[in-house]
Protein backbone atom coordinates (compact mmCIF):
# COMPACT_ATOMS: atom_id res chain seq x y z
CA UNK A 1 0.00 0.00 0.00
CA UNK A 2 1.25 3.58 -0.52
CA UNK A 3 0.44 7.08 0.38
CA UNK A 4 0.41 9.67 -1.89
CA UNK A 5 1.14 13.50 -0.39
CA UNK A 6 -0.18 15.81 -3.11
CA UNK A 7 0.30 19.63 -2.75
CA UNK A 8 -1.67 21.65 -5.20
CA UNK A 9 -3.07 24.92 -5.77
CA UNK A 10 -6.47 25.66 -4.24
CA UNK A 11 -7.89 26.55 -7.63
CA UNK A 12 -7.79 22.97 -8.31
CA UNK A 13 -8.49 20.98 -5.40
CA UNK A 14 -12.46 20.76 -5.68
CA UNK A 15 -12.11 19.66 -8.93
CA UNK A 16 -9.49 17.21 -7.94
CA UNK A 17 -10.82 16.38 -5.20
CA UNK A 18 -14.31 15.62 -6.82
CA UNK A 19 -12.78 13.28 -9.83
CA UNK A 20 -10.31 11.44 -7.12
CA UNK A 21 -13.61 10.53 -5.55
CA UNK A 22 -15.22 9.52 -8.26
CA UNK A 23 -12.41 7.19 -9.40
CA UNK A 24 -13.33 5.63 -5.85
CA UNK A 25 -9.93 7.07 -4.17
CA UNK A 26 -10.34 8.10 -0.49
CA UNK A 27 -8.50 11.35 -0.04
CA UNK A 28 -8.07 13.26 2.93
CA UNK A 29 -7.96 17.61 2.29
CA UNK A 30 -5.62 19.73 4.71
CA UNK A 31 -5.51 23.58 3.97
CA UNK A 32 -1.69 24.12 3.97
CA UNK A 33 0.53 26.85 2.99
CA UNK A 34 3.67 27.18 1.06
CA UNK A 35 7.05 28.13 2.79
CA UNK A 36 8.23 30.62 -0.43
CA UNK A 37 5.36 32.33 -1.59
CA UNK A 38 3.26 32.24 2.30
CA UNK A 39 0.09 31.21 0.21
CA UNK A 40 -2.62 29.12 0.85
CA UNK A 41 -2.27 26.00 -0.91
CA UNK A 42 -3.94 22.73 -0.55
CA UNK A 43 -2.52 19.44 0.27
CA UNK A 44 -4.31 15.39 -0.24
CA UNK A 45 -3.63 12.94 1.42
CA UNK A 46 -4.19 9.26 -0.59
CA UNK A 47 -4.11 6.21 0.56
CA UNK A 48 -4.12 3.64 -2.01
CA UNK A 49 -3.28 -0.15 -3.14
CA UNK A 50 0.44 -0.05 -5.34
CA UNK A 51 -1.66 -1.09 -8.00
CA UNK A 52 -3.89 2.13 -8.32
CA UNK A 53 -0.59 4.80 -7.58
CA UNK A 54 -0.11 5.34 -11.86
CA UNK A 55 -3.98 5.89 -11.83
CA UNK A 56 -3.59 8.37 -9.07
CA UNK A 57 -0.52 10.10 -10.44
CA UNK A 58 -2.45 10.36 -13.85
CA UNK A 59 -5.60 11.88 -12.15
CA UNK A 60 -3.79 14.74 -10.55
CA UNK A 61 -1.44 15.34 -13.40
CA UNK A 62 -4.84 15.87 -15.66
CA UNK A 63 -6.33 17.84 -13.35
CA UNK A 64 -3.35 20.20 -11.76
CA UNK A 65 -2.60 23.09 -13.99
CA UNK A 66 0.66 24.99 -13.48
CA UNK A 67 0.21 28.99 -13.07
CA UNK A 68 2.66 31.61 -12.94
CA UNK A 69 2.36 34.11 -10.10
CA UNK A 70 4.22 37.64 -9.50
CA UNK A 71 5.35 37.80 -5.74
CA UNK A 72 7.99 40.04 -3.95
CA UNK A 73 11.35 39.32 -2.45
CA UNK A 74 14.01 41.83 -1.16
CA UNK A 75 17.33 42.48 -2.19
CA UNK A 76 19.99 44.78 -0.89
CA UNK A 77 20.01 48.41 -1.60
CA UNK A 78 23.90 49.41 -2.69
CA UNK A 79 25.05 52.31 -1.25
CA UNK A 80 22.84 52.41 1.80
CA UNK A 81 22.80 51.05 5.64
CA UNK A 82 24.07 47.48 5.50
CA UNK A 83 20.21 46.51 6.73
CA UNK A 84 18.11 48.99 4.20
CA UNK A 85 16.61 46.23 1.32
CA UNK A 86 14.22 47.14 -1.49
CA UNK A 87 11.62 44.81 -2.41
CA UNK A 88 12.17 43.41 -5.85
CA UNK A 89 9.13 42.10 -8.32
CA UNK A 90 9.82 38.23 -9.08
CA UNK A 91 7.69 35.45 -11.30
CA UNK A 92 7.48 32.32 -10.49
CA UNK A 93 5.67 29.04 -12.06
CA UNK A 94 3.50 27.49 -9.41
CA UNK A 95 3.15 23.51 -10.28
CA UNK A 96 1.37 21.08 -11.52
CA UNK A 97 1.62 19.69 -8.44
CA UNK A 98 4.12 18.20 -5.87
CA UNK A 99 3.68 14.62 -5.12
CA UNK A 100 5.43 12.61 -2.38
CA UNK A 101 4.56 8.28 -2.47
CA UNK A 102 5.27 6.53 0.54
CA UNK A 103 4.92 2.96 1.47
CA UNK A 104 2.63 2.06 3.95
CA UNK A 105 3.74 -0.55 6.76
CA UNK A 106 0.42 -0.95 8.41
CA UNK A 107 -2.83 0.40 7.43
CA UNK A 108 -5.93 -0.08 10.39
CA UNK A 109 -9.25 1.12 10.26
CA UNK A 110 -11.65 1.16 13.66
P1 LIG B 1 5.77 27.49 -2.06
O1 LIG B 1 6.85 27.08 -1.12
O2 LIG B 1 4.96 28.67 -1.68
O3 LIG B 1 6.45 27.70 -3.49
C1 LIG B 1 5.70 28.21 -4.58
C2 LIG B 1 6.53 28.26 -5.82
O4 LIG B 1 7.61 29.19 -5.64
C3 LIG B 1 7.22 26.93 -6.16
O5 LIG B 1 6.34 26.14 -6.93
C4 LIG B 1 8.44 27.38 -6.94
O6 LIG B 1 8.12 27.63 -8.31
C5 LIG B 1 8.78 28.72 -6.31
N1 LIG B 1 9.83 28.59 -5.32
C6 LIG B 1 9.83 27.87 -4.18
N2 LIG B 1 10.97 28.04 -3.49
C7 LIG B 1 11.72 28.89 -4.21
C8 LIG B 1 13.02 29.50 -4.03
N3 LIG B 1 13.77 29.23 -2.95
N4 LIG B 1 13.47 30.35 -4.99
C9 LIG B 1 12.72 30.64 -6.08
N5 LIG B 1 11.48 30.12 -6.30
C10 LIG B 1 10.99 29.26 -5.38
P2 LIG B 1 6.35 24.58 -6.77
O7 LIG B 1 7.75 24.06 -6.84
O8 LIG B 1 5.37 24.02 -7.76
O9 LIG B 1 5.85 24.27 -5.29
C11 LIG B 1 4.48 24.49 -4.92
C12 LIG B 1 4.32 24.22 -3.44
O10 LIG B 1 4.62 22.84 -3.19
C13 LIG B 1 5.27 24.98 -2.53
O11 LIG B 1 4.75 26.27 -2.26
C14 LIG B 1 5.32 24.10 -1.29
O12 LIG B 1 4.16 24.29 -0.51
C15 LIG B 1 5.25 22.71 -1.90
N6 LIG B 1 6.58 22.13 -2.10
C16 LIG B 1 7.35 22.22 -3.21
N7 LIG B 1 8.48 21.51 -3.06
C17 LIG B 1 8.42 20.97 -1.83
C18 LIG B 1 9.29 20.11 -1.08
N8 LIG B 1 10.50 19.67 -1.56
N9 LIG B 1 8.92 19.73 0.16
C19 LIG B 1 7.73 20.16 0.69
N10 LIG B 1 6.86 20.94 0.03
C20 LIG B 1 7.21 21.35 -1.21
Amino acid sequence: MKLVIAIVQDEDSSRLITTMMNEGFGVTKLATTGGFLKAGNTTLLIGLEDDKLDTCVGLIEKVCKSRRQITTTTMPMNGTASNMYAPYPIEVTVGGATIFVMSVDKFVKF
